[in-house]
């Protein structure tokens, strides 16, 4: 852009920016806080938003696109402001604009909050795919709920996690359009009657149910583009809460203040349970609302331009983001027999060509399944329909496998008194994916084997990706400007293109150029943790701040929700031989270590916490140590979120990805780290298996542990003893657990007592150490010695780290959404219109020229 233009933008911006903070807030720049002119800041911004917003929506509606509707309970966008000005590719103009009225964008991007709408990578998937399509130009309308109250923010009280109410909302929401017109009304309980539809479809209907109003709150998400055409797709966001109707005011007359209230305080809070459900009613009722506002809205949508539904199945495609919306297959079913008059055949076709589902994990525990009387109350009509599903499952299962009756009560949808949306989600569906490739073999080959077996076509495998703008060119300023100083700007968009990095790897100028940049992150991330990151009693008081080590510390990280199956105690216990080794001897080791965990354990879940309560009792024999603490310490940093990982990831060396093989799904922070320069220590599970193969096996030295198929043959016969009582420095580690040289009180012995049960002497019928970890303890503890020989060349590690983010050009989750796109959905892009663009423009005000971007 010409000078004099951009000057004369900047000069725009600047005032359009004072023209908010008069218009909306009365007060004028000199006087107003740095909260008033994010706000004024991102109300400018949102003017440019609308026009591409309005002129995306109206170039899908002209050419009648076959959309995406993505259907997702949880969703982590991060913040929006940074990086929807990096999206917008106007950060230099919003600099410019600011530096004239004297405020900061780094000061700005700060008075927003995390919308914490999810629990961990389920969530943080669901967004980088979001902003994949809206940069790939797919029409796709996302839908969720919009909890009052995201996840928990997590304290750490003398090693006790403490949850506070995470409210995200305390403050008007700048990026959210409350949308009444398009609230949906969704209907719970009742009384169950009979009827037919005019094709004489037998149906249940209900009579004095209660009715709840959901109202849509639209969120843009904007699409990269360095022009000013980028596209921008809509998360369409259920709330009950600020609906009247929703209140039953007879139960509080009567003093039922609880039931009262239900429903308006429907979708307050995220359960914040990560692979782990618990069937509670209130959580069915969100799925259902999520499931069934969102359907209506479809329909609805797809009327306003259309007679009929006759080319619905042409126009529209659905994708069950895990099960948990997965309620949409029988309200879809619902509404074509009840309201369209479908026949039960006509309408099941509809149904399995819309629906597609994605299978996030293989935990038993993360399978849901709902109690079958609780449905039936719930949802009667819903219901009904499942148990007809169910018998035609069960029916087609007999045909083609006769005589085997165990098979189709494997498969049935409904058993012993539980409904398994998994099976409802498959049987509805057209294609079920994994996120992995190992992921989806142990789908095909053992989890839902008999579905397999039953059509072997449905299932297909899209490994999971990251999106690199937000993790690479928004959250890692430093190293983005050296990629494109080496290879130019297109891997922005098309992320294969980091592939050519690896003609530099060699090179000593650029290894050590890469190096300074891991230097200045890491400086950054130590700021962060003297600053933040406080040292709090039992009782919440602050006591101290961390003093972590320097930069040239290897940065070892885990960073992901506290689960046994991520072993961050196989990570504890090698810290405690590490302690146990430099104790005897402080020379020992020649490279300093700071290890630093993040993340949060579940409420209910005792062993998750009890982890954490184990790692901060190690980091603080270690800390304060005077001779261990000068080679290693340890740091838990709390309340990881979707910020804290974009200030975490930048200046990670080691990336901690070791999971007992066959557990996790696919993992994303995996990518995410090994994007930013570190190497990855890692079991061969989820995407980590892929990752190794595109980095290749001579730039991936930290492999180890045994495979998905050596634990699955070793199960039968697993026996830790062995390892325990042959192995000295295990067995010192494990003891540790017991013999009061980590607890400080009662208390803690208990905990790390009952942590030694789990992996030795289990109660009940647990089996030991389920997850192998002693099992892969040496061989992990054999990996760590050799990441210590190569860290300790500091050239030689560039060059491995340079290799490992060429890898990962498949990773991008651009490629994700193309691959679902074609395997899937079969849908095409649609860049927004440029004529339709002028237009919208036009009408929006040929005078006002303050337009950020109008290049
Ligand atoms: C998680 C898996 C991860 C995976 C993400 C995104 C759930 C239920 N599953 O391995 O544990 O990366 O999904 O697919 O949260």
């Amino acid at each position: 852009m010409d000078q004099d233009i951009f000057n004369m933008q900047a000069e725009r911006l600047a005032s359009k920016i004072k023209h908010y903070l008069i218009t909306m807030m009365g007060i004028t720049v000199d006087e107003a806080h740095e909260e008033a002119v994010y706000r004024a800041l991102a109300m400018t911004l949102r003017e440019e938003i609308m026009i591409n917003w309005t002129a995306t929506f109206h170039t899908i509606r002209n050419s009648q696109a076959c959309m995406l509707y993505y259907l997702c309970m949880e969703y982590m966008p991060g913040k929006m402001l940074g990086n929807n000005i990096a999206n917008m590719h106007a950060s230099e103009l919003v600099n410019a604009a600011l530096k004239r009225l004297g405020r900061n964008l780094g000061q700005l991007v700060k008075q927003e909050r995390d919308p914490a709408l999810g629990n961990g990578g389920l969530g943080r998937l669901a967004s980088c795919l979001l902003d994949s399509l809206a940069t790939q130009q797919y029409p796709a309308v996302a839908y969720g709920l919009r909890y009052q109250y995201g996840i928990f923010e997590q304290e750490i009280w003398d090693g006790v996690q403490v949850e506070r109410p995470e409210a995200w909302l305390l403050h008007e929401n700048p990026w959210e359009f409350r949308r009444d017109h398009h609230a949906a009304a969704v209907k719970f309980a009742g009384r169950p009657v009979q009827i037919v539809n005019k094709k004489g479809v037998e149906m249940v209907d209900i009579l004095d149910y209660e009715e709840v109003r959901a109202i849509a709150y639209d969120l843009p998400i904007i699409g990269y583009s360095v022009a000013d055409d980028f596209n921008v797709c809509t998360l369409r966001v259920w709330t009950t809460k600020e609906s009247p109707r929703n209140f039953a005011l007879q139960r509080f007359n009567a003093g039922l203040l609880d039931q009262a209230s239900e429903n308006t305080l429907l979708t307050d809070v995220l359960y914040p349970n990560d692979n782990n459900e618990v069937g509670k009613r209130i959580r069915l009722k969100q799925e259902f609302l999520l499931a069934s506002a969102s359907i209506q809205d479809i329909i609805q949508r797809h009327l306003m331009h259309n007679p009929d539904l006759m080319f619905f199945p042409d126009k529209v495609r659905i994708q069950i983001n895990d099960t948990h919306p997965a309620l949409v297959i029988s309200e879809l079913m619902r509404l074509l027999l009840l309201d369209h008059h479908y026949s039960w055949a006509e309408a099941w076709e509809v149904v399995k060509t819309c629906c597609s589902y994605t299978n996030h994990t293989v935990l038993k525990e993360s399978l849901e399944e709902w109690n079958e009387g609780r449905m039936q109350h719930l949802l009667p009509r819903q219901y009904h329909i499942i148990e007809r599903l169910n018998l035609e499952l069960c029916n087609s299962v007999r045909k083609k496998f006769p005589g085997d009756e165990e098979r189709v009560r494997r498969m049935s949808i409904i058993q012993d008194g539980q409904v398994r949306m998994a099976h409802l989600a498959i049987y509805g569906s057209h294609k079920v994916n994994g996120v992995s490739a190992l992921h989806t073999e142990i789908l095909k080959k053992v989890i839902f084997k008999d579905f397999y077996e039953m059509d072997t076509e449905k299932f297909i495998n899209i490994t999971n990706g990251v999106t690199q703008r937000r993790f690479l060119l928004h959250s890692n300023p430093r190293l983005s400007a050296f990629i494109t100083k080496k290879i130019g700007t297109k891997w922005i968009t098309d992320f294969n293109e980091i592939q050519q990095l690896t003609k530099f790897a060699s090179d000593p100028e650029s290894q050590k150029e890469f190096l300074e940049i891991k230097k200045q992150n890491k400086k950054d991330l130590i700021i962060y943790l003297m600053e933040k990151n406080p040292i709090c009693d039992f009782q919440g008081k602050i006591i101290g701040h961390f003093s972590p080590l320097d930069e040239e510390a290897l940065f070892d990280v885990q960073i992901k929700r506290i689960h046994e199956y991520k072993r961050q105690l196989m990570n504890v216990l090698h810290l405690i031989m590490l302690y146990h080794e430099l104790k005897a001897n402080p020379s020992s080791r020649k490279i300093k270590r700071m290890v630093i965990f993040s993340g949060k354990a579940a409420p209910g879940y005792d062993m998750a916490k009890k982890i954490i309560q184990l790692i901060f009792a190690v980091a603080k024999k270690v800390n304060t140590d005077p001779m261990v603490s000068k080679m290693l310490k340890i740091a838990f940093i709390e309340n990881y979120n979707v910020s804290r990982a974009e200030v975490i990831i930048p200046a990670s060396d080691l990336s901690q990805q070791i999971s007992t093989a066959g557990t996790e799904a696919s993992g994303t922070g995996n990518i995410k780290l090994a994007m930013n320069g570190a190497l990855t220590i890692g079991t061969q599970d989820g995407a980590t298996i892929e990752m190794r193969q595109a980095v290749g096996d001579a730039w991936w030295p930290f492999a180890f542990g045994k495979t998905a198929e050596e634990i699955s043959v070793l199960r039968p016969n697993y026996n830790p003893w062995d390892i325990y009582m042959h192995q000295l420095p295990i067995r010192q580690a494990v003891d540790a657990l017991r013999d009061h040289s980590l607890a400080e009180n009662d208390q803690q012995h208990q905990a790390f007592s009952s942590i030694y049960h789990a992996l030795l002497e289990p109660v009940n019928s647990d089996p030991v150490d389920k997850y192998f970890i002693v099992s892969d303890l040496q061989s992990y503890y054999d990996t760590q010695k050799k990441v210590e020989e190569l860290y300790a060349q500091p050239a030689k590690w560039a060059e491995y780290a340079l290799h490992n983010i060429a890898g990962m050009g498949r990773f991008s989750s651009d490629e994700s959404v193309h691959n679902y796109a074609k395997l899937v959905w079969n849908i095409k892009q649609c860049p927004v219109d440029p004529r339709e663009l002028s237009r919208v423009r036009n009408e929006y005000s040929e005078h006002d020229k303050c337009r950020i971007l109008n290049k």
